[in-house]
């Protein structure tokens, strides 16, 4: 994808234009609108890490649930235009800038041995697009616990935003990990404790 409009999507961020018609608009365009699930969670994945938003278009490190809760999982790549612009307003301006995502990295991610993080991020843009998402309990493998599910695919080529609703069955913290090569970054691309299902 051409640089000019890889990034072309962060001018709509800040936007307020259309804050009002939310609710309507997630009902008719997303499933679980209609309040079949308990709760929304949206994911963002950006090279090299995950932003997590709640149903008000807050961003947080982390969201709790009471154990049982339904969770509908609206995940998206930050570089799939059509995607993004079908959030609703309050996801896609809690979603940061390009240059605040690159300053999370400098502080989380060392630098490669042998050139800086901005060059293999400029390399993974255009050479490893896509990501992936899976929710699995923190700090090991536990398993048929929790909340693990199959990766949700995050293509850049896509023109929606990847649902799923899953159920927070059991207590603990668990990890938002991509699991689709990345680039030089993508070891790091996890939020550890996004998810604590209390
Ligand atoms: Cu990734």
């Amino acid at each position: 994808m051409a640089p000019a409009t890889r990034r072309g999507f962060l001018s709509t961020l800040g936007s307020t234009a259309g804050i009002a018609g939310i609710a309507g608009c997630l009902s008719d365009r997303l499933p679980g609108g209609d309040g079949s699930v308990d709760r929304t969670v949206y994911i963002g994945a950006y090279h090299w890490g995950f932003i997590l938003v709640d149903e008000g278009g807050a961003e947080r490190e982390q969201i709790a649930v009471d154990r049982g809760t339904s969770i509908e999982l609206v995940a998206f790549n930050t570089g799939a235009e059509q995607a993004f612009e079908s959030l609703p307003a309050s996801v896609r301006s809690a979603v940061p800038e390009h240059h605040e995502l690159e300053e999370r990295n400098e502080e989380r991610i060392p630098a490669p041995n042998d050139g800086d993080l901005h060059e293999a991020l400029e390399a993974a843009n255009d050479r490893y697009p896509d990501h992936s998402v899976t929710v699995v309990p923190s700090g090991g493998n536990h398993m048929g616990s929790g909340i693990r599910m199959h990766p949700l695919a995050l293509p850049t080529d896509t023109t929606r935003p990847t649902v799923d609703t899953v159920t927070a069955s059991q207590r603990g913290d668990y990890t938002l990990s991509c699991m689709t090569y990345c680039g030089y970054g993508h070891p790091y691309m996890y939020l550890d404790g996004g998810l604590i299902v209390r």
